[in-house]
């Protein structure tokens, strides 16, 4: 299971705050310290408006980038903003996202070629959400036709299912599922990820929620997804998923996790 840390977002109160003020070390805390707990890939998400989000975002890189070299996910719906970003960072990035607008895939499929990026395809054509499994289905059709037609590799692709809460449509969480396991048989290279914490919004106690569907969602075949890693119960969860699913081979991540002290010590 690889984790996007999903720290770095313009969209929280403290991070827009940063971004304004140009506070350096806060945000190379939150690098620091997605890093360390296992983060493969560290979110980056300007949430300022259109004008500023290019120079916001390679502000982010750059600062992020004198701290840790891990490789970074630009997340933008801004192909302007997400190729100046790009030119801005040391290792290829991984793209978030593309969708199935004709619009969206002419600006920012060149930009995955030129740089070889890894590229987040959202299950969503235009500006309406899909209402059911077979909509996204389809979406994803088309645009992995629109992917290996411009030469990009299967593998290079991860399809988020668009994960809504179960608070407005209880059927949610196993529409995505669906969605994975759907696609997981049509395309073995392809990986998939998605917004974790979206199953919960608008509930109390959502991090029940979000670990049990986590563990449902990597038995359908999720491999990614974009998440807190400073949640030690979560990244627990994650271990024990993969042990129990069969994807870790003589039980060597969960007991080095364990030594690590990964775990809470009052439980057995
Ligand atoms: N799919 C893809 N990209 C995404 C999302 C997705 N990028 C943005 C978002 N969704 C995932 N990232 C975050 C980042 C931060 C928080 C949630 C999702 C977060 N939320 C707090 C909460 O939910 O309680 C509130 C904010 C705060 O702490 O201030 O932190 O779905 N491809």
């Amino acid at each position: 299971m690889k984790i996007i840390g999903e720290k770095i977002n313009g969209t929280r109160k403290r991070v827009a705050q940063a971004i304004t003020e140009r506070d350096t070390d806060f945000i190379q805390s939150l690098a620091q310290k997605q890093t360390e707990a296992g983060a493969t890939w560290l979110d980056v998400n300007a949430g300022t408006h259109p004008s500023r989000e290019a120079d916001d975002l390679i502000w982010l890189v750059e600062t992020i980038q004198a701290v840790v070299d891990t490789p970074l996910c630009l997340d933008s719906a801004n192909p302007k903003a997400l190729a100046e970003a790009a030119k801005a960072v040391n290792k290829t990035p991984m793209i978030n996202s593309i969708n199935g607008e004709p619009e969206r895939l002419e600006g920012i499929l060149p930009l995955v070629v030129e740089h070889g990026c890894q590229v987040i395809a959202l299950a969503m054509g235009g500006k309406k959400m899909p209402e059911n499994t077979e909509a996204r289905v389809d979406i994803i059709h088309q645009v992995i036709a629109a992917t290996r037609a411009a030469g990009i590799p299967d593998k290079s692709i991860y399809v988020d299912p668009l994960l809504m809460t179960v608070s407005t449509n209880i059927q949610s969480g196993m529409i995505a599922c669906d969605t994975i396991r759907t696609l997981h048989q049509s395309y073995p290279e392809v990986h998939f990820t998605l917004g974790l914490s979206n199953i919960s919004f608008g509930l109390p106690a959502r991090s029940y929620i979000n670990r049990a569907f986590l563990t449902l969602a990597m038995a359908a075949g999720l491999d990614s997804a974009i998440l807190d890693p400073l949640d030690r119960e979560l990244r627990a969860a994650i271990l024990a998923a993969e042990l129990v699913l069969g994807r870790d081979r003589h039980c060597l991540n969960y007991t080095r996790a364990f030594r690590a002290g990964v775990f809470d010590s009052t439980k057995n």
